[in-house]
């Protein structure tokens, strides 16, 4: 069944990536606690799972250089969603339907499920091969560790009427009795996610399409991911064709009989520029857990120059929250890597003015700040991270009362990055707004009132940029509350 090609290419991949794993663990830059390839390149969270008692979390992969190129499926297992390790590289392009002639393609994003102890993934060949695009194919594995790829591949090989040569992306679920996926497309100008329902993960019936544009919301919609939450259902993709590069939430209803979802409600999944492609899966607790590539730098990315480049944003628990609104909070495992605790209480600061602090510096820290007055129109007022000693180089997230926006401001944040990104949340009761804020090396995360708005963003400031300020504008900023812990770097 498993080609001697493909075995010969896994080994081949896996060794390429491990040989420029220690010139990119010396980058200054290298994350201290968001998940990282060992070296080469990563984008989408592919096949998140939890089997046999492990978190397996694939990825698209490029061992051989820091940019995107000929996708392969890296692999890493966590027993707690924080700390990882690195296996062999699950998937490698290696047959007539997932090997590109040209460079490009090769096994892109797709799911994982347990198929009666089977770990099954499900994903999309992409090959100049193959005269009819992209396919969606399947590969199994008894140890969790070495897959092999169906003698009967390609299980669906080519689109339905109302789909197009985009025809990838499977996120697989089972309900029912029956398996069903969801794959990407777009014709005509309009986004779609396409089902599929199937007895055996090898036949599969085309159902219809579940959902589609409308013509606003882009052309192409690339991984679809659609689950229950709460008494509802959430449709992510990611669209290709709209404003910025984005994933969007819809929440709705779905009938698995009639093959339908119904949009309720929409969303931007998040408001930084890092975010993108998310996929999610149920673990063991009954939580739906999230992970979304970070994307950001492209070309002028200075990680490149250690041989690598893309992470994984921190996992995250989605949640439906009262007013029938979606909110994502860190999963509560990320309090593991706390070391250092700093805390004070009733803070002012001063019109125009900013308060270092001086027990918070770092580079991998966690930061939560409790503002009150937030329901004040003239209210101003947030944070600054990564700053350098004379201040002027930071990365800024800043409240505006009247707007009712929280704004990341990269501008300033030094180099391959800048912009500003709003996100829409006013105040909770009482006036209050909570920021809590993960910063890596090279990275920040912004969760702003307990999920209800996130954003991510790359960044790489100078080294020596470690401070943390709070901020007021034109009226003062109080705080009930500011904490701070120095994290501990998960790969050592
Ligand atoms: N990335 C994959 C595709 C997917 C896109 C290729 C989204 O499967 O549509 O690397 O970032």
């Amino acid at each position: 069944m498993s080609s001697r090609q493909h075995r010969r290419a896994v080994r081949k991949a896996t060794r390429t990536a491990l040989a420029g794993a220690e010139r990119a663990a010396n980058d200054p830059h290298r994350p201290a606690y968001h998940f990282v390839p060992p070296s080469g390149w990563m984008n989408d969270p592919n096949g998140l799972i939890r089997w046999r008692g492990r978190y397996h979390l694939f990825y698209q992969h490029n061992p051989c250089a820091p940019d995107w190129g000929t996708m392969h499926w890296g692999h890493a297992v966590s027993e707690d969603l924080v700390h990882w390790r690195h296996r062999s590289v699950a998937l490698a392009p290696s047959e007539p339907y997932d090997l590109p002639a040209e460079g490009g393609g090769g096994c892109f994003s797709g799911s994982a499920v347990d198929d009666d102890g089977r770990l099954t993934l499900i994903y999309t060949g992409t090959s100049d091969h193959n005269p009819r695009g992209q396919a969606q194919c399947v590969a199994f594995s008894d140890d969790g560790e070495r897959f092999t790829k169906y003698s009967g591949n390609p299980v669906i090989p080519a689109p339905p009427p109302e789909g197009s040569g985009d025809f990838r992306d499977p996120k697989v679920w089972r309900h029912g009795g029956s398996w069903y996926m969801v794959v990407g497309s777009g014709r005509d100008g309009v986004g779609k996610a396409l089902l599929y329902r199937s007895d055996d993960l090898r036949e599969w019936d085309y159902v219809g399409v579940a959902a589609e544009s409308g013509g606003e919301l882009g052309r192409v919609w690339e991984c679809p991911d659609l689950f229950p939450l709460g008494d509802r259902h959430l449709l992510v993709i990611s669209p290709i064709g709209v404003e910025r590069r984005k994933s969007v939430t819809l929440v709705g209803d779905f009938d698995h009989e009639a093959g339908r979802f119904r949009v309720e409600r929409r969303r931007d999944t998040d408001y930084g520029p890092g975010f993108y492609a998310p996929q999610s899966f149920l673990d063991e607790d009954g939580r739906r857990v999230m992970f979304g590539w970070m994307l950001g730098g492209g070309e002028q990315c200075p990680n490149k120059e250690y041989g690598w480049q893309g992470a994984q944003t921190l996992p995250r628990v989605v949640q439906l929250l009262p007013d029938g609104g979606v909110g994502f909070r860190p999963v509560p495992e990320l309090a593991e890597p706390r070391g250092e605790h700093h805390c004070r209480e009733d803070i002012t600061v001063e019109p125009g003015s900013e308060l270092v602090v001086k027990e918070a510096r770092g580079d991998a820290l966690e930061l939560s700040a409790h503002f009150t007055g937030a329901d004040r129109a003239d209210a101003r007022f947030g944070l600054a991270m990564r700053c350098g000693d004379d201040g002027e180089e930071r990365t800024a997230v800043l409240y505006d009362g009247a707007e009712r926006t929280v704004t990341l401001d990269l501008d300033r944040s030094g180099r391959a990055a800048d912009g500003r990104f709003a996100a829409p949340v006013g105040p909770l009761e009482g006036g209050r707004l909570g920021l809590r804020a993960f910063v890596d090396r090279s990275s920040v995360e912004v969760f702003v009132n307990r999920g209800r708005a996130v954003l991510p963003a790359p960044v790489w400031p100078h080294p020596s940029s470690l401070g943390v300020r709070l901020l007021a504008g034109p009226t003062p900023a109080h705080l009930s509350r500011f904490e701070a812990w120095k994290l501990e770097d998960i790969w050592r």
